[in-house]
């Protein structure tokens, strides 16, 4: 952490990054930092890793727009890069090459299988989010946070935090989110906006996907899945349904919720959460993914129903451990 404040203190120019198909905390803890960085007299510049680069539709009640360019315009071979809430290099997706030639390389990150990569590490898995951590940090390094970063790093708190509710919100936590509460944004209408606002194909493909819904009692799982034909047929985009994991591990009868969704190359990407029986990061870092001990993700490289029976055996095999 002083590493990072002194590294981030002397530069001059600073490129943020955070990980492909960023949520909230990506991209909060990334427009945080930079709102607080400019406000120091720094010039930052902000991106992530997409093709085709889209803004979330939730940005909206974020500033710092200004900030973000598209990867192709991100500095080739920055003095100092900063890797904000990105696990692995690879989920930097194409600005990966620009780490790899930047002088320096921050990374900030709170994902218990993120090796250390970088010259700088500043990793806490216990932290709630990287937005939290980014708080530390602007604390250590000392001044003035204005309004719009610390929204933007309140955003970053409150949904990685499961508004409150994950084992990972500590009093620590609480105090930073009280801090950040301090300034003044209009929080009623960020949640809103983060949590409150599906368009009625998204609704129609979870109901779809809860139909589905299948139970294996033997290995605690409830899990369903996601094709790309269900998109198409209501009009709704994978974005749309990242919240569906959130309804499905609500099932009683299991520890373990998984959803298995098509991605646009065929393969299926899957969403695990557990309510503390399985270490889901194990299971997928075991797998080429990673994340978190309760919530965690992978590529399948088979069919569903290959998938399904590797992680069911997966998940009995945790169970005898
Ligand atoms: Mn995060």
């Amino acid at each position: 952490m002083d590493r990072a404040a002194d590294a981030l203190g002397r530069a001059r120019q600073i490129a943020l990054a955070c990980h492909i198909n960023p949520d909230p905390d990506a991209i909060g803890s990334m427009l945080g930092l930079a709102g607080y960085l400019a406000a120091r007299g720094k010039d930052v510049v902000c991106s992530w890793g997409n093709e085709p680069f889209e803004i979330p539709r939730w940005m909206s009640v974020l500033d710092g727009r200004g900030f973000v360019v598209k990867p192709k315009e991100f500095p080739q071979a920055p003095e100092i890069m900063v890797a904000l809430d990105t696990a692995a290099p690879e989920r930097l997706g194409m600005l990966g090459a620009n780490a790899a030639k930047a002088a320096e390389v921050v990374v900030i990150d709170h994902h218990r299988t993120n090796p250390g990569f970088g010259s700088i590490v500043v990793l806490d898995p216990a932290a709630s989010s990287t937005a939290e951590l980014v708080y530390r940090l602007t604390e250590r390094m000392g001044g003035e946070l204005p309004d719009q970063a610390a929204a933007c790093l309140y955003a970053g708190v409150v949904t990685d935090t499961g508004r409150f509710q994950y084992e990972s919100t500590t009093p620590e936590t609480l105090r930073v989110a009280a801090e950040l509460r301090r300034h003044g944004f209009d929080h009623a209408r960020m949640a809103q906006v983060l949590f409150e606002d599906s368009p009625l194909a998204y609704l129609r493909v979870a109901a779809g996907a809860l139909h589905r819904l299948e139970l294996v009692p033997e290995a605690s799982l409830v899990w369903t899945y996601l094709t790309q034909q269900d998109l198409e047929r209501a009009r709704a985009t994978m974005a749309d349904t990242d919240d569906l994991i959130d309804v499905v591990r609500t099932a009683r009868e299991a520890d373990v919720a998984a959803v298995f969704k098509q991605q646009r190359d065929g393969k299926f990407k899957v969403s695990m959460r557990s309510r503390g029986d399985h270490d889901v990061s194990k299971i997928a870092a075991d797998r080429g993914g990673g994340g978190h001990r309760l919530a965690a993700g992978y590529t399948a490289k088979s069919s569903v129903e290959e998938s399904v029976a590797d992680l069911v055996r997966a998940l009995e095999a945790s169970k005898a451990a």
